[in-house]
């Protein structure tokens, strides 16, 4: 199947206007034709300045979080329809940071997907065990239980969801998965979307957590990882254009 592999930026809460347009302008100078599909996803207030600096390039934009709502008295919230006026392609859903912090529930998530979904940006739908979780033996149960919400609330699986697996053991802590723990649990994943989709083969599963400039080709060589969720690496051009490049 020929399906192009996705690699995403997740910038979190870094950057500033100077300091974007140097870490855009030093990827563009890099980045040529890649062969996977590339995105960035900046803090919401860069949108303008992102979309701006990456117009005309193979960069996509995308975002870190999406609203639950459409319209209305949602006092410091975006919309879907908001972000889509900025050239959002891409709404990170469910990251593990905001499920801890920001008490986002599985509900929560699935219906940011289904807002993202219906103004025509693909949601990233981040899942995965903690330690405590893993430890327990629960990985597969937790991630199949996180990804079901977002199938069942939008009622069929579409193939223009991307699902991220996050362990969030291996989040900010410079500890990765090893490409079996994680081909594993992507492969748990594709069979829950066999299940429910007769395109699963087409949906791309990334693997975040840690990934980086040494461990990426390992990871990427895995059959069911599609793609890396990038997070600390994503801040340093070099080390982001390595990982694009070791995406084939
Ligand atoms: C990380 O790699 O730390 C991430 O959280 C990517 O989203």
């Amino acid at each position: 199947m020929n399906k192009r592999k996705l690699i995403v930026g997740n910038w979190k809460m870094n950057g500033s206007l100077a300091a974007n347009e140097s870490l855009v302008r030093e990827l563009l100078a890099g980045i040529g034709q890649p062969r996977c599909e590339v995105a960035v996803c900046p803090p919401g207030i860069y949108l303008a300045q992102l979309q701006a600096l990456l117009a005309g390039s193979p960069i996509e934009l995308g975002v870190q979080n999406v609203s639950t709502h459409e319209v209305g008295a949602f006092t410091g919230d975006v919309s879907a329809e908001m972000l889509k006026d900025f050239g959002v392609r891409y709404a990170i859903v469910g990251h593990s940071e905001r499920r801890q912090h920001q008490a986002e529930s599985d509900v929560h998530v699935a219906i940011k997907a289904k807002r993202a979904l219906a103004a025509g940006i693909t949601p990233i739908v981040c899942v995965g065990e903690t330690l405590r979780e893993r430890e327990e033996g629960m990985t597969d149960f937790i991630v199949k239980r996180q990804l079901a919400a977002v199938i069942h609330l939008n009622g069929h699986c579409s193939s223009e969801i991307v699902v991220a697996y996050e362990p969030v053991w291996a989040i900010g802590t410079g500890q990765t998965a090893t490409p079996e723990q994680a081909q594993q649990v992507h492969a748990v994943l594709r069979a829950q979307l066999k299940g429910v989709t007769e395109h699963a083969d087409r949906v791309r599963i990334l693997y975040g957590g840690s990934m980086n400039a040494a461990n990426a080709a390992e990871l990427l060589a895995q059959p069911d990882i599609d793609g890396g969720l990038i997070g600390g690496a994503s801040l340093k051009a070099a080390d982001f254009l390595k990982i694009v490049g070791a995406a084939a």
